[in-house]
């Protein structure tokens, strides 16, 4: 059996930061894990190297589950983004180390291929309708089945979703966090003519999404999910902060919009009366930040049993070693929905080589054993981490809201 001889965590920033766990075994074989948690990488950074690694050396790697509850119930201090991170990336290496002894691609170990390809979508995004539907008219041409639409608000100088790059979206965009003002009203009214123009241009053969990004009561999200409905989203996702999950019986109530939560959980107990109640359609759950593969398949699995498909969160923050992860659970889940897929820079690429694939619309995370990604440490080492904030968001009365 592979024993765990050391584990490092390398800190590097091509165009943003990510932090990536190596952990190396006695059998030459090593594996990679994502632990970036964008606004607070140094904290997850910390947490590995001051607390979990020195707990890890020593042991058998293909002990996987038994290193998850050694973390999870060994902490003593629960749950949480930071510590779930930690472990996820913990359990991701394990994952990959795994699949490196046997020879076999990840997915292989969780079933096998459930399907040929994994559906992704797509972010078009510009400051007015019309930019954002030009947007999605190359991601149509691209081959994208899904795509998500996201349009400034007219009256509001900025606002969640709309990038500077025409295809590289990246919120954590200052040293200290930038100031953002927001209306809900402006918003409201801006939503329903972006769908109609985005049907009229792109038809009904793709599907188009939306991220409403935490910022709506329960009635104005239902307000705006029967809005919706003529145009027939594919989702409308984060409509209503979810630490109350009671407050999505309030939004099914009035639409019948699919909704889609989870980017922002860290474990199966975030979701569990939104998925047991069906008050959701989506769970958007992370390999990196739902305490890696062997959690998220537990809340796949208790998803499964009350209709809820998978929509994992797929951001540029994520790096392409959680991206490789996500693809092989996807790959194999059973109640598979879609999966996030904002594209990396080059420069990110080049520090993650990696086998997944695009094409038509699907991606593919490959056949090469463990993830199939890897890091250059020496291109790595030549990203200084950089600090980096997501923006704040307040009312247009100064009132402190949610980004
Ligand atoms: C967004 C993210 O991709 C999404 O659905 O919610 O862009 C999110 O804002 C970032 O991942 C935060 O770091
Ligand atoms: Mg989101």
């Amino acid at each position: 059996m592979p024993k765990i001889t050391g584990a490092k965590v390398i800190v590097t920033s091509p165009g943003r930061n990510f932090v990536t766990l190596k952990i190396e075994t006695d059998e030459g074989i090593y594996g990679l894990g994502d632990a970036t948690l964008n606004g607070r990488e140094l904290a997850v950074a910390s947490y590995l190297t001051d607390h979990v690694i020195p707990c890890l050396i020593g042991r058998d790697a293909h002990r996987i589950e038994d290193v998850w509850q050694y973390l999870y119930k060994g902490a003593y201090w629960r749950r949480g983004p930071v510590t779930m991170s930690a472990i996820a990336a913990v359990d991701t290496a394990l994952w990959d180390i795994k699949g490196k002894v046997a020879g076999l691609p990840v997915y292989q170990l969780l079933g096998g291929a459930s399907r040929e390809g994994v559906m992704v979508y797509g972010h078009a995004n510009g400051k007015t309708i019309e930019e954002t539907i030009d947007n999605a008219l190359h991601y149509q041409s691209l081959g994208y089945k899904a795509i998500r639409l996201q349009s400034g608000v007219p009256g509001l100088a900025s606002t969640y979703g709309v990038s500077k790059d025409r295809y590289f979206y990246e919120p954590a965009d200052a040293d200290l966090p930038t100031e953002n003002l927001w209306s809900t009203e402006k918003y409201l009214r801006s939503v329903p003519p972006l769908f109609e123009k985005g049907r009229e241009a792109l038809g009904w053969d793709v599907h188009l999404l939306h991220d409403v990004h935490h910022r709506l009561t329960p009635i104005e999200a239902g307000r705006l999910g029967k809005d919706l409905e003529p145009f027939r989203p594919f989702w409308m996702e984060d409509a209503v902060p979810a630490e109350n999950q009671a407050n999505f019986r309030l939004v099914r109530q009035h639409t019948t919009t699919p909704l889609a939560v989870g980017e922002i959980f860290n474990s199966i107990w975030d979701a569990k009366q939104l998925i047991e109640e069906q008050l959701i359609d989506y769970i958007r759950t992370t390999v990196v930040h739902a305490g890696g593969i062997t959690h998220l398949r537990r809340i796949a699995s208790f998803a499964d049993m009350h209709n809820v498909r998978t929509g994992s969160h797929g951001a540029t923050d994520l790096s392409p070693v959680c991206m490789a992860a996500a693809l092989h659970f996807d790959l194999s889940v059973p109640n598979f929905g879609i999966q996030e897929y904002m594209r990396h820079t080059e420069e990110t690429d080049a520090v993650f080589p990696h086998a997944y694939s695009f094409e038509d619309g699907l991606m593919h995370p490959g056949d090469k054993p463990g993830l199939g990604v890897d890091i250059d440490e020496e291109l790595a080492a030549k990203y200084e981490y950089k600090r980096a904030y997501l923006p704040v968001n307040r009312l247009e009365d100064g009132t402190m809201f949610h980004w």
